[in-house]
């Protein structure tokens, strides 16, 4: 306790002074003050990517968009801070897996390659070429190449992903799994099966044309404030703005452009939403069900005059089956699932159709639940009713979270490939990739729980951290035989080790990535496939750092035999990595050439053309139940979010400005009538625990209650704190998304 923590009352608006104020001080904890120039080159087209988040670049290309939460990002990249070996000689990591994940990450940038000794319980320096041979004696010894997995987190750049992928597939395995499990993964096999393509529909200026936008289970403010503007823009031409969320959003309420120096200053700000409905956790298949139901009544009263009925003929199927289905659904039901009243139900989907061209967004509310690819089927359902997909203005928008997540997965980062596509890889690269499909993060967990994996490989991210059910999850990882993880900054997964482990750190986004033929930029793909360049400006945060794709290509040459394939010569020059990805996948034909234009390239969406690639061709409506969302007597829905301090596992401070709350992390959002029943006041401390179908009681202790608004039955808390909580047979049907917004906890007082 340091006295300054506190709780206040929820900020009004989003943005303004107050987010210029934090940036400034993010820059002054990292020592970076005077390094504007930096943040100047975020998301322009002679500069990096921001790796704040997905959420595409402005149209014009002069216009420089101010984000806090990027210039955090940024800033705790290019942290004048650094763990190097004089660092690992004072700590050993006994010690190090004591502290929390604040103040791991604010020890600084890694700059050399490591080697756990296991006797000393510290980090000793080792040569790069001795740790890629480490790894290549390692994976060469295995029994069978689907004893390695290699999982990878959403910032690493085309070029190293499908570089990363084809390493994995020349071994012999698809084991992929990647962050995307754990976060959209829900979207994309709803949308795949609905529309035939696993990424959203829309791009930038279907924003501006749009009538209507629904956002579902997202909270822009902290997590893409550029969609802010974007939305401000909108709502000022009087587009109509819904949101779905449980927890009252400050950021979905109002928001001051931080870029308005006026409007800044007075505090004057613009509504987002006009209108806020709070569903419980899990409510949203119900309530958008209910959405459905009207819009069909509201035809056979007016037949002809409310439904798209030519698109529905000519580019859909199963119609019959979801208009059966919502008027056999009793609204008592839709009532008592989705926590709205068949009023507001009502009134939402007059909104609904008062919009000629809708646009749904939603994130992770949505995708992190059981039912989470039945409601966003729904939720499609609902778009394809009046047409609302593949027109100007309208469309489907899952957001996604890192900032290349997307990228990755289209060049080859998937546990389940298309057989077209290991077809292609195998033909440009000249042998028989593995056929059989891969683990994904959850599948993955679980094997090394079993005990069939042996090596866990990490491209970037925090496995340990981020994953569910944290003490098996730790308990399996400490049981493997190797453990690499290729990253920029120190984390929870580099103390919690196999027997043996290395860290291999890497360049970040902003720094220049000098090879043999000369300096070399990477490429990404936003939530919108945009792809454009990335080009790091600043000296590398240490000597001995590698690019990602020179660590991959190091490590391929270290563990493969197959021969033809001159990975020296990829890494010397990406255009050659660019030109095999064009190779294998048609899409990005001329990609050389199209980076290089201003604002890179769009990759095109076939459900935007109104081109189905669905089992039929059609754009298909689905037929989902109403979730259970089972409780056992006294137990709570806990969601566990994103503070406004925090990248993922990255805390960057200790406060959730909009919130209110200040100084700490440990703390539970209430109802207050949950509290009162519970004799609860704010202040008080409880601890939180789960239980899951293996019967085995979770417990994640010492949390702060704070009361909220927020529906009856309903909690929050962060992650990466509750990770601990979610049982990791809890996950989405389909997709494997752990079931991270909807986990039944009880509550016990833990401060008598
Ligand atoms: N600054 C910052 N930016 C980020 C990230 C970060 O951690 N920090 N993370 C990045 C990543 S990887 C991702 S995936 C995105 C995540 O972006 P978000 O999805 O916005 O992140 P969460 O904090 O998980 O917030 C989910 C929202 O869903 C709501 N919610 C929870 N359960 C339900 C439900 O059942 N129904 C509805 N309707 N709403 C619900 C919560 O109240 C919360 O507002 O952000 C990306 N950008
Ligand atoms: N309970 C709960 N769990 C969740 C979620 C939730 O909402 N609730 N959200 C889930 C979601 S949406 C996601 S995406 C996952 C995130 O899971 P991950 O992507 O695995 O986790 P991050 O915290 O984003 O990873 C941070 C680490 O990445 C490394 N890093 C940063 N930049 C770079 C780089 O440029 N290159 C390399 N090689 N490494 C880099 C740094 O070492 C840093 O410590 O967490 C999931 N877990
Ligand atoms: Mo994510």
């Amino acid at each position: 306790m340091t006295g300054k923590e506190s709780v206040r009352p929820p900020a009004k608006a989003a943005g303004g002074f107050g987010a210029l104020l934090s940036s400034f001080h993010q820059l002054r904890v990292h020592g970076v003050v005077s390094d504007w120039a930096s943040f100047l080159k975020a998301n322009r087209p002679d500069g990096f990517d921001c790796p704040g988040c997905a959420w595409p670049e402005p149209k014009e290309a002069s216009r420089m968009e101010f984000c806090e939460n990027g210039v955090k990002a940024i800033a705790h990249e290019i942290t004048s801070h650094r763990v190097d070996r004089a660092f690992f000689e004072r700590h050993t990591v006994g010690e190090l897996a004591q502290r929390d994940h604040y103040w791991l990450e604010r020890q600084g940038r890694l700059t050399e390659p490591m080697r756990y000794n296991a006797e000393t319980d510290r980090y000793e320096p080792i040569a790069w070429a001795d740790a890629f041979q480490l790894v290549g004696d390692r994976l060469r010894a295995l029994e069978h190449p689907d004893r390695a997995v290699f999982y990878t987190s959403g910032r690493t750049s085309n070029e190293a992903a499908f570089l990363y992928q084809l390493f994995g597939r020349l071994l012999g395995t698809n084991n992929f799994p990647d962050c995307s499990n754990m976060c959209h993964e829900s979207s994309g096999v709803a949308l795949g099966e609905a529309i035939g393509i696993g990424k959203g529909t829309v791009t930038i200026e279907d924003f501006e044309k749009a009538d209507a936008i629904f956002i579902f289970g997202q909270n822009p403010g902290t997590n893409h404030p550029r969609m802010l503007a974007e939305l401000q823009k909108a709502a000022q031409r009087g587009c109509t703005i819904v949101s779905f969320n449980p927890l009252k959003e400050p950021g979905l309420q109002r928001f001051t452009h931080p870029k308005h120096p006026v409007a800044t200053l007075v505090g004057s700000s613009t509504p987002i939403s006009s209108h806020y409905y709070q569903p419980l956790v899990g409510g949203d298949l119900a309530a958008v069900k209910g959405m459905i139901k009207v819009v069909l009544e509201r035809e056979a009263a007016a037949p002809g005059t409310v439904l798209d009925q030519a698109f529905i003929e000519t580019h859909t199927r199963g119609f019959e089956a979801v208009r059966a289905d919502a008027m056999a659904t009793a609204w008592e039901d839709i009532e008592a699932n989705s926590g709205l009243t068949r009023a507001q139900v009502t009134e939402a989907a007059e909104l609904y159709l008062a919009a000629d061209r809708v646009i749904a967004c939603w994130a992770m509310g949505l995708t992190q639940q059981k039912q989470a690819v039945g409601s966003i089927q729904t939720l499609v359902n609902l778009l394809l009713l009046r047409g609302n997909m593949g027109k100007p203005g309208a469309g489907a928008c899952p957001v996604r979270g890192h900032s290349n997540v997307q990228g990755d997965r289209t060049v080859g980062i998937v546990e389940k490939p298309k057989p077209e596509f290991l077809d292609a890889l195998g033909r440009v690269f000249d042998f028989d990739p593995p056929r059989e499909h891969g683990l994904n993060t959850v599948e993955a967990i679980k094997a090394m729980d079993e005990g069939r994996v042996d090596v866990l490989f990490c491209m970037g991210g925090n496995f340990a951290a981020a994953t569910p059910d944290t003490e098996l999850t730790e308990a399996a990882i400490k049981r493997l035989d190797l453990t690499v993880h290729v990253s920029t900054k120190l984390n929870r997964s580099h103390v919690v080790t196999g027997k043996d482990a290395l860290i291999l750190p890497c360049l970040g986004r902003t720094e220049r990535d000098e090879q043999a033929e000369g300096p070399q930029v990477v490429t990404v793909e936003d939530s919108m496939s945009m792809v454009h360049a990335s080009r790091g400006h600043r000296r590398p945060a240490g000597a001995m750092l590698l690019s990602e794709p020179a660590i991959v290509a190091g490590v391929a040459k270290a563990s493969l035999t197959h021969e033809g394939i001159d990975w020296d010569a990829l890494v010397a020059d990406y255009d050659r990595i660019r030109a095999k990805i064009a190779e294998v996948l048609p899409m990005f034909a001329d990609y050389n050439r199209k980076i290089r234009e201003p604002g890179g390239f769009y990759l095109g969406n076939s459900a935007r053309d109104r081109v189905w690639r669905t089992q039929g061709g059609q754009a298909r409506f689905s037929v989902h139940p109403l979730p259970e969302n089972h409780l056992e007597p006294n137990q709570l829905r806990l969601m566990t979010v994103r503070s406004h301090d925090q990248f993922n596992t990255t805390i960057y401070g200790l406060d959730d400005r909009y919130r209110g709350i200040k100084g700490k992390r440990m703390v539970v959002f209430l109802n207050g009538e949950d509290m009162a029943d519970r004799a609860l006041e704010a202040g008080m401390r409880v601890d939180l625990i789960s239980q899951g179908a293996d019967g085995r009681k979770r417990k994640a202790e010492g949390f702060e209650v704070v009361p909220y608004e927020l529906p009856r039955g309903c909690a929050a808390a962060y992650f990466p704190e509750t990770n601990v909580l979610v049982p990791i047979d809890s996950y989405a049907s389909r997709s494997f998304t752990p079931a991270s917004k909807f986990i039944p906890v009880w509550l016990e007082r833990c401060d008598v």
